[in-house]
C-alpha cells in the first residue's frame, strides 16, 4: 500500500501488502509535532487515490497529458519529489504487475510507461535551477546499466539528486561498462549510481566498481547498484567494491559523504 500523510500530504513510503496499490493514509512526525492530530484532517486522501487511477487509465483510453497529470499534482499542493514517488513510481509499478498476470496489454503499458517518462521530464524542464545542476562538475554520475532498458528509475533518481541540489550528470538509455570507467575517469564524481532492472545486468556494474576500484583514494568515487535487479536481495561476491542499495534516500546520503581517506 502506497503511504501518504493525511495533514500535510506528503509521501511517507510504501507498506505490506506491497502489491496493493491503494493509497492509505498515516501521520508523520512532523505533523505530530505539530500537534495535526487535533485538527480535522483534509480530504486528501481519496483525491491522491482517485489521481493515481486517472493517470492509470490513460492506457486504455484518451486520458490525462502530461501537462494535466502535473497541473493536477500542483492543485493537490504535492512536492514534484512527492508526485514522483508516491503517485507516478506506484501507478508504473501496478501496471507491470498486471503486465505480468497478463491484465494488461503491451500497448497498455507503454502508454502509460510514456506518459510518466513525459511527466518527469516536465518536471525537470520546469524547474530551471534544476538545470543549472546539471552543467557542473558533478558528484553523482547517474547511469543506466548495459542491458537495461529501463530509464524511467533513473530519471526519477535524478529529478530527487538536482532537487536535493546534487550536482548530477545522468545518461540514459543504458551504456556499456566501458563507457561508465571512461565517464567516471573523466568528471571524476563522488558517487556512480547505475540502474539495473533484472539480475544479469549487475555483472557490468561490477565490472565498473572493480576497475574504478584502482583509482587513486581521492578521486576513487563509491560505486553503488540499484533497481529492481535487487529485488531478490542483492547477491554480489564477498569482498566486492560494489554496493548494492535501492534506496532513492540512502543514494542522497552517498553523494553527500565525504571521500574515503586517502
Ligand atoms: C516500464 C517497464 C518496462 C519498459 C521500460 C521503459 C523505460 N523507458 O524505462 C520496457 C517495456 C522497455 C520494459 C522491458 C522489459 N521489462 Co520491464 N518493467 C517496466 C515496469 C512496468 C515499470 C518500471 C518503472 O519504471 N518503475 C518506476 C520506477 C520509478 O521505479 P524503479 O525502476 O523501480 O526505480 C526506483 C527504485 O528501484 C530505485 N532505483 C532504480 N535504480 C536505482 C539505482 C540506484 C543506485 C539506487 C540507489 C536506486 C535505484 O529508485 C527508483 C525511484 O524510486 C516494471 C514493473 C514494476 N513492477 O516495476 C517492469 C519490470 C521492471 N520489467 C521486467 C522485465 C522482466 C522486463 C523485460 C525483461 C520483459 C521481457 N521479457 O521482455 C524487458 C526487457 C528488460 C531489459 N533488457 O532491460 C520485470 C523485472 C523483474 C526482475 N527484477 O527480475 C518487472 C519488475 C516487471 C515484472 N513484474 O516482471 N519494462
Ligand atoms: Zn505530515
Amino acid at each position: 500500500m502506497i503511504r501518504w500523510c493525511a495533514y500535510c500530504q506528503r509521501y511517507q513510503g510504501d507498506v505490506e501488502p506491497l502489491d496493493d496499490y491503494s493509497v492509505t493514509h498515516t501521520i508523520c512526525e512532523d505533523c505530530v509535532a505539530r500537534g495535526a492530530l487535533l485538527k480535522t484532517p483534509p480530504p486528501s486522501i481519496r483525491a491522491i487515490q482517485s489521481f493515481l487511477l486517472s493517470i492509470a487509465r490513460s492506457g486504455m483510453e484518451p486520458g490525462l497529458t502530461a501537462a494535466e497529470v502535473v497541473a493536477q499534482g500542483d492543485a493537490l499542493g504535492l512536492d514534484p519529489a512527492d508526485l514522483l514517488l508516491g503517485v507516478v513510481q506506484p501507478v508504473l509499478r501496478q501496471i507491470g504487475d498486471r503486465w505480468a498476470r497478463s491484465e494488461a496489454t503491451i500497448a497498455e503499458e507503454h502508454r502509460v510507461s510514456a506518459l510518466c517518462s513525459s511527466v518527469i521530464q516536465t518536471m525537470i524542464a520546469r524547474e530551471a535551477d534544476l538545470a543549472a545542476l546539471r552543467t557542473q562538475p558533478p558528484e553523482v554520475l547517474l547511469v543506466v546499466a548495459e542491458g537495461n532498458q529501463h530509464t524511467l528509475g533513473a530519471q526519477v533518481l535524478e529529478v530527487l539528486l538536482l532537487r536535493h541540489h546534487v550536482p548530477t550528470y545522468a545518461v540514459y538509455p543504458a551504456l556499456p561498462a566501458h563507457e561508465i570507467v571512461a565517464l567516471a575517469r573523466r568528471l571524476q564524481p563522488r558517487v556512480v549510481a547505475i540502474s539495473a532492472a533484472v539480475p544479469e545486468q549487475i555483472a557490468s556494474a561490477s565490472i565498473v566498481a572493480e576497475q574504478l576500484a584502482a583509482q587513486p583514494p581521492a578521486v576513487r568515487p563509491l560505486v553503488v547498484v540499484g533497481g529492481r535487479a535487487l529485488d531478490g536481495g542483492p547477491s554480489l561476491p564477498s569482498g566486492s567494491p560494489l554496493i548494492a542499495c535501492n534506496d532513492a534516500h540512502a543514494l542522497l546520503e552517498f553523494a553527500t559523504r565525504p571521500r574515503a581517506a586517502p
